[in-house]
């Protein structure tokens, strides 16, 4: 209510995402509270929020949920509600069934419904207007990602005083892919609102640039686009590469701790001590190319070149959008794979794989990566993968294999890695019996290179890198308007 006090407070720094940084508690006696979300991107944007006075625009989780701002633990958080017509066609519908298969490489194919595009302008729309209600006079404002791709424009032509920063946070398709949608140049104008657009690799920026050439009537160079605006000069959009990262040193405490030592030692019993642990962690998503995965395992097995006794697959599948049709085929899918591999295979001391289609805590994850020989990313498509930066910062102990996909993000940077094709089965065959066999020196050498680099550029590197370019494109607009 108006009444509360705090609601028509201003803040300098407003983050806008889908999710808000907090999850809902209700307690059996009924009691609500709000429980910070362990994600990456508020451990990063979390000593920004508190030092300059931050806001949080974003949904709570639930469907009609309307609460009142209310500030939790130093960062004050906006909800924006959510109906359940919002959530089918806004999220389930154009997010996780349109803009996801799209960006991903039409992996799956993408459902086009015009009804689902208009709940997305609408609630774009009211997110930007959540966002503009709690800035300050020339605040910075970021945008988090491709739900909200609407929103930079939309506070501009509202706010014309702020900055506005965009993160994608998945990759940006080629011109090619990215044409098929019917709404593909009003998504591009409302990307070019912002003063900097963030993508995770340089080849997403550059299909960005492109899209822009073929749509609209502004030039590329490089990394900076002009952006015609009628009677004014142009407009100067930097879009350009920050890949994210994970707060790497917190990972590396968590691993030390004996108690997530002795529990590694533990699940490796508990699988029968096999030779060699092999990992799968991702949310069940057609994108991370566990079939593909499960697939060369099987073979392997088949073909006789590795034994149950001797190797062990553990994937871990987290629940992940269970009322989309795509996610409850790719579920069906997966585990009528598994029980096979595990029919055909499994013996009464050994099981081939130990499959989980449940989340886990921080402290098992971190344990199954330093009980894992080996790390298995082979996404199809992924933007970044924070998962492989995971396991690198977990291996104190400089042992360990990354397997990965040259199709994530996170390849760009761990050169050190055994980079694979997972579209290419007797690839990623040859590839996991490579890593099987690797020697102990050779192990140590690749990933004592790999944690170098996600140690060094570690999640706030990534936001200090990004808010920097901002400022900086602030400042010269600044200096251009003085002129
Ligand atoms: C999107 C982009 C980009 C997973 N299962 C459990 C669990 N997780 C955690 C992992 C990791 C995170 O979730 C997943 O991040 P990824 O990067 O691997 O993938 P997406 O969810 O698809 O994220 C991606 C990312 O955004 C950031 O920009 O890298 O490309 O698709 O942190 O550890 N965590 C716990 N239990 C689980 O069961 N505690």
């Amino acid at each position: 209510s108006a009444e509360t006090p705090g609601t028509d407070a201003l803040y300098d720094f407003v983050v806008v995402s889908n999710r808000l940084p907090v999850d809902r508690v209700v307690a059996p006696d009924g009691t609500e509270s709000w429980k910070q979300s362990p994600g990456g991107l508020v451990t990063a944007l979390e000593p920004i929020m508190r030092s300059n006075d931050g806001a949080w625009v974003g949904w709570g989780g639930q469907p009609d949920l309307a609460i009142d701002p209310f500030d939790n633990d130093g960062i004050h958080i906006v909800p924006v509600p959510l109906s359940e017509d919002d959530i089918e066609k806004y999220y389930e519908g154009f997010s996780n069934d349109t803009l996801w298969p799209l960006y991903h490489d039409v992996i799956a194919p993408p459902t086009y419904h015009r009804e689902w595009w208009e709940s997305y302008v609408a609630v774009n729309q009211r997110f930007a207007d959540a966002a503009a209600a709690v800035s300050a006079e020339g605040a910075v404002v970021w945008v988090q990602d491709y739900q909200l791709q609407l929103v930079p424009k939309m506070l501009r032509d509202k706010r014309p005083d702020l900055t506005i920063g965009f993160f994608n946070h998945i990759p940006f398709p080629p011109y090619g892919i990215y044409s098929q949608l019917p709404w593909r140049a009003a998504i591009i104008e409302g990307l070019l609102g912002a003063d900097v657009i963030g993508f995770q690799r340089v080849a997403d920026a550059s299909n960005f640039a492109r899209a822009v050439r073929r749509l609209t009537t502004s030039s590329t160079k490089t990394t900076t686009i002009e952006v015609a605006t009628p009677g004014q000069p142009p407009r100067r959009v930097i879009a350009k590469a920050f890949p994210i990262s994970i707060d790497s040193r917190s990972f590396e405490e968590l691993a030390r701790q004996p108690h997530i030592q002795a529990r590694a030692k533990e699940i490796r019993e508990g699988l029968g001590n096999p030779k060699t642990i092999m990992l799968g962690v991702d949310r069940l998503d057609y994108t991370k190319g566990i079939g593909h995965r499960l697939k060369a395992f099987g073979e392997l097995l088949a073909d006789g070149r590795i034994e149950v006794e001797d190797v062990t697959l553990v994937q871990v599948a987290s629940p992940s959008r269970e009322r989309v049709q795509a996610y409850m085929d790719l579920r069906d899918e997966i585990e009528l794979t598994v029980g096979r591999i595990n029919g055909d295979f499994a013996t009464m001391s050994h099981t081939a794989i130990s499959y989980h289609h449940h989340g886990y805590p921080r402290e098992e994850m971190a344990a199954l990566y330093l009980a894992a020989d080996i790390m298995l990313v082979t996404a199809l498509r992924d933007g970044m993968n924070l998962v492989a930066k995971e396991y690198v910062a977990a291996r104190f102990d400089d042992d360990g294999i990354l397997v990965l996909s040259e199709f994530a993000g996170a390849s760009d940077e761990l050169k050190r890695a055994l980079r694979i094709n997972p579209h290419d089965i007797d690839g990623l065959k040859e590839t996991i019996l490579q890593a099987i066999s690797m020697s102990k020196r050779d192990r140590s050498a690749r990933m004592r290179s790999m944690r170098k680099r996600v140690l060094e550029y570690d999640v706030a590197r990534w936001s200090t890198s990004f808010l920097t370019t901002l400022a900086s494109v602030h400042d010269h607009r600044e200096s251009v308007q003085a002129a």
